[in-house]
């Protein structure tokens, strides 16, 4: 397992539209081990592998609290089947857009199917931070960040932000 860099905006890389995965194989679960180390390192509880430059339908989570057992969840080729018409605004930030939040509104729940880490195909719904973190996350699978769903001129205040926050590191 290895922590690998995480891109930043404006990087054109995480606007491209991700591919699908042919098969759950070892190399694939290589790649969601490296995702997952490199989420907890960051930290956050949510990454898409674009985030870290491999443009490929694959997310990995962690929505346990501190202090609980960890509890690690991985996404191939997820899908949205069915969104509430409920929605929920809520504050969300980005590790691919470090040191910026806002609010963003979004449907207050999802139903989902997926492959898991063992390539079963699952299905299920999601609500709260659930909801809105595969939501963010599947974003990044069509080349969407969060800042996207905001106006313009927040969109190019974050993005030169961002710029000068890297060009200082
Ligand atoms: O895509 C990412 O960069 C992962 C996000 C996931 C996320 C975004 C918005 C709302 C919830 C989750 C990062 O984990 S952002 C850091 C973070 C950490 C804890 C709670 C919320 C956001
Ligand atoms: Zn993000």
């Amino acid at each position: 397992m290895a922590v690998r860099p995480i891109l930043t905006v404006p990087d054109p890389l995480l606007k491209q539209v991700s591919a699908p995965v042919e098969g759950v194989d070892e190399d694939l679960r290589a790649l969601m081990d490296d995702m997952i180390e490199t989420m907890y390192a960051a930290p956050g509880i949510g990454l898409a592998a674009v985030q870290i430059g491999v443009p490929r339908r694959v997310i990995v989570m962690d929505l346990a609290r501190e202090g609980e057992d960890k509890q690690p969840r991985f996404f191939v080729n997820p899908e949205i089947l069915w969104r509430s018409e409920e929605l929920v605004s809520c504050e969300e930030g980005c590790l691919s857009i470090p040191e910026i939040y806002d609010e963003v509104e979004r449907p207050a729940k999802v139903r989902i199917r997926y492959l898991n880490r063992e390539g079963e195909t699952i299905e299920e719904e999601c609500d709260e931070l659930y909801s809105v973190c595969i939501q963010h996350e599947m974003d990044h699978l069509e080349g969407i960040v969060f800042i996207d769903h905001l106006s313009r001129l927040k969109r190019d205040r974050a993005v030169s932000k961002v710029k000068k926050l890297v060009r200082a590191a």
